[in-house]
């Protein structure tokens, strides 16, 4: 009886000495979500999650090394945390209190470029990176872990621990197709805002197609003074001065996301040849361009056909044309590639495709740009250090693999941002599928063509074709939110992936969705948060 008195005494103080403790922490701000399941897009390669909790508030500093890539990616993490927190934080002014520390260094476990340690400790957040590049994408997590609700003392509880990360591909893009309808270049740099904070380091352009040609070239300013005119369906059209051009690639740069100009040909290519007749070389299609009148421009085509034009393939001057394009275009873009298409050249002789691509591919080389070209010039093209995007004929990404040139994957039934998400769809085409935001996210590039491995992909690419929306929300709904799992398809291990665990990360975005004011569309798999 005294011995379970004592007893029954020992485990009441236990259980008091045990609230008492538990009081004392719960004094103490505690984060809702540890850090292993804190709404991370792409998912990191590893988190390990310590049970405290930075508080981030306007007393913290911001310290870089002292590199002047470095210090700008602190300046691009300080202008973040002011636009979406009001918190203006000093870069490199004084490390007194906490510190958010930038490191170049290799002292950590991974070494590749865009590679990044972030160690988020109770009194300092410190980001090792081996580039620059890894340092901003280290940044974008680090904004992805500060959620934009505040606690009751208007600070952020960041959980601590230890995420270890670098990208499964280095190739994690999107194209966007500003041929078919035009899109300014400031829905442009909006679109790469949301790249960028989903780790995406690709943009692809578009530049040219049968309804319009929009980026200018000084040597044949009719490319655009007649080629831009107009869109599909008739409005006006619109194109991109080479300033203009090359204001979009500094903003990419500034993200760190490198431009990929296309110009696509020979076929997609009536806008041009309306702009300057002696290019076309389809003999049928095209008798309207030899209509006299006096302004060409009325003669554009604003349907959302493709595969009936094509450039005279047998023609020098046509040679001497692409010359000046990809020298203009190529001197406008430091990235390393240049995109020449080659897609549905459905009215292009066998003998004249075969003819024409390997001599613009000489060309490109000229230049110094690497090709890149749409699956169909893999039947063509001999260069292995040519790029070929797979996104519709399987024999032709094999074909490429033969040749030793990397492949970048956009499968229509997966990455095309452009197909209806069902048949309630808005916009959207369907021709490859209808692609619901599961359906976009449920696969994996170095198994989706037998025989294509990890080792002959480059990366991974969602293009927007833009037949069917001309404005910025009817972009928003068709790219948002499918763009977003294709940038963890790209960046994360297969082993990382997993749809009910994304949807519920993917559910979690609105906050910094709303914010940005990108009107995705609400698919009903995703709960969204209010
Ligand atoms: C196929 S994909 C095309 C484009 C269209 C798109 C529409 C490819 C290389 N060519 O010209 O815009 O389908 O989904």
């Amino acid at each position: 009886m005294i011995l379970k008195t004592a007893i029954n005494k020992c485990i009441l103080l236990i259980t008091i000495v045990t609230i008492c403790f538990s009081c004392k922490n719960n004094s103490e701000p505690i984060s809702t979500s540890k850090l292993g399941a804190a709404n991370l897009i792409p998912k990191p390669f590893t988190i390990n999650s310590t049970s405290e909790n930075f508080v981030l508030n306007a007393s913290v500093v911001i310290s870089t090394s002292d590199d002047e890539n470095f210090k700008a990616v602190g300046t691009f993490l300080a202008e973040k945390l002011l636009l979406h927190n009001s918190l203006e934080l000093p870069v490199n002014q004084s490390n007194q209190s906490k510190t958010i520390a930038i490191n170049k260094t290799s002292e950590y476990a991974l070494s590749s470029k865009e590679s990044y340690q972030l160690l988020v400790g109770k009194d300092g957040i410190t980001i090792n990176a081996v580039t620059d590049a890894g340092a901003f994408r280290a940044v974008q997590t680090l904004r992805q872990l500060v959620s934009i609700d505040q606690n009751e003392s208007g600070e952020w509880l960041i959980p601590t621990g230890e995420i270890l990360d670098e990208p499964s591909y280095s190739y994690r893009g999107s194209m966007l197709d500003v041929a078919r309808h035009f899109f300014p270049k400031e829905d442009v740099k909006k679109y790469i805002d949301a790249m960028a904070y989903y780790k995406m380091n690709i943009l692809h352009l578009h530049l040219s197609d049968d309804q319009g040609w929009r980026l200018e070239i000084k040597s044949w300013p009719d490319l655009t003074e007649v080629g831009g005119h107009t869109q599909v369906g008739g409005e006006k059209g619109g194109f991109y001065t080479q300033e203009d051009y090359t204001e979009i690639i500094e903003y990419a740069a500034k993200h760190y996301i490198t431009v990929i100009p296309e110009i696509d040909m020979p076929g997609h290519t009536y806008a041009a040849s309306v702009a300057y007749p002696h290019l076309n070389g389809a003999k049928k299609s095209i008798t309207v361009l030899d209509n006299p009148t006096p302004d060409r421009r009325t003669l554009l085509y604003t349907g959302i056909d493709v595969g009936f034009s094509t450039f005279d393939a047998r023609k020098e001057s046509t040679y001497e044309f692409i010359d000046d394009v990809v020298r203009e275009v190529s001197a406008l873009t430091p990235g390393p590639y240049f995109h020449m298409g080659g897609d549905e050249s459905h009215v292009t002789s066998d003998e004249d495709y075969d003819y024409f691509v390997e001599r613009v591919a000489k060309i490109v080389r000229k230049y110094d740009k690497q090709m890149i070209g749409w699956d169909e010039v893999a039947r063509v093209d001999k260069d292995p250090n040519s790029v070929v995007q797979f996104w519709d004929k399987e024999e032709n990404a094999l074909m490429a693999k033969e040749k030793g040139m990397k492949i970048i994957m956009s499968p229509a039934k997966k990455a095309y941002l452009d197909m209806k998400y069902d048949t309630l769809s808005e916009f959207g085409l369907h021709w490859a599928a209808y692609i619901p935001v599961d359906t976009s996210y449920k696969w994996t590039p170095e198994k989706y063509v037998e025989g294509i491995g990890k080792e002959n992909i480059l990366g991974v690419e969602a293009p927007l074709w833009s037949e069917t929306i001309s404005k910025t929300d009817e972009l928003e709904y068709l790219a948002f939110p499918r763009v977003i799992g294709i940038a963890e398809v790209g960046w994360s291990t297969e082993e990382n992936r997993d749809w009910e665990n994304y949807r519920v990360r993917l559910g979690n975005q609105t906050p910094y969705l709303n914010q940005m004011n990108i009107k995705y569309y609400p698919s009903k798999l995703v709960d969204w948060k209010e």
